[in-house]
């Protein structure tokens, strides 16, 4: 077993501890949306989704990423009219929540209503490749951008996934497009790179990265990493969406040691304490 450390390289925009170390930031799920893997249904009314992120901020979230369409594989895609309506009161209502706001969308014309109601960062699975506008948009009103890798598109990505190194493509995925986003004009320090687990890879795939993800970090960007309920975690013990607490915590813990600064969780107080016992012990 590797010794895991937990005093990282720093990397704006994340905290830095006076020793130099990172504090790893966790990122609340806030999904406004009927159909999400792990809670769809839960949060789809405006007031419940404010609670929740309320409670995911005095939980510890520094960030909220609230989204109103769900990537889950096979997942319908849903009208601008009807994303705009599910997001942009909930970013309202929690834009005094003390967190910070991201909205998680590849629609240019969603990502401005959200930076409007007070959102200051762009969460695009797509990574600036679902919407013409989107790359533009994001440069010219500054916000913090999240470039996460994805093969295919939802309706497609889990139909035999293949990669020659899974790691060696997303990492070369994610320079593409951190190349054509500041080539856009998005500034190098407000970019956030996502491996993007579960995305068009096998659970093997999701291992793999987790693993080497020091090899992304060698892209220089912050890292975002999200196993939070992801079905891999299943394929390991059965277990469904709702029972993998346990393996969440595990591989984002995982991750935190090997170098990610922001944990896409939906069980905020969990994961707080879990990165607060690891990096006692290891810090
Ligand atoms: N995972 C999901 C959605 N957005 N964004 C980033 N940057 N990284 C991720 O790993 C990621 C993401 C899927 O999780 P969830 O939001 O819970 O499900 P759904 O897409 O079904 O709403």
């Amino acid at each position: 077993m590797p010794v895991l450390r937990l005093v990282l390289v720093p990397a704006s925009p994340v905290a830095t501890l006076p020793d130099g170390s990172v504090m790893t930031k966790l990122m609340g799920v806030v999904n406004v949306t009927p159909d999400s893997f792990s809670d769809g249904g839960r949060y789809f009314d405006s007031e419940t989704a404010i609670a929740h992120g309320r409670e995911l901020t005095a939980a510890g979230a520094e960030i909220l990423d609230v989204g109103g369409e769900s990537t889950r594989p096979g997942a319908e895609a849903v009208p601008v009219e009807e994303e705009l309506r599910r997001v942009v009161p909930v970013i309202e209502g929690l834009a005094d929540a003390g967190a910070q706001i991201s909205v998680d969308t590849s629609k240019a014309a969603v990502a401005a209503a959200a930076l409007d109601a007070g959102a200051e960062i762009v969460n695009d699975v797509t990574a600036l490749r679902g919407d013409p506008e989107m790359a533009g948009l994001c440069a010219e009103r500054g916000a913090d951008v999240v470039l996460m890798h994805m093969r295919g598109d939802p309706q497609t990505m889990q139909d035999d996934p293949r990669y020659d190194d899974v790691v060696v493509a997303v990492k070369e995925f994610l320079a593409e497009r951190l190349a054509a986003a500041t080539a856009a004009g998005i500034a190098e320090e407000r970019i956030w790179l996502d491996p993007g687990i579960g995305f068009g890879k096998t659970a093997a795939h999701n291992m793999e990265l987790l693993r080497r993800l020091g090899e992304l970090r060698e892209l220089g960007r912050p890292l975002v990493i999200g196993t939070s309920r992801k079905s891999f975690i299943g394929k390991l013990d059965g277990s469904a969406a709702g029972e993998r607490l346990g393996g969440t915590i595990a591989s984002s813990v995982l991750a935190a040691a090997a170098g990610a600064e922001i944990l896409r969780v939906h069980d905020v107080a969990e994961m707080r304490q879990a990165l607060a016992v690891a990096t006692a012990v290891l810090g």
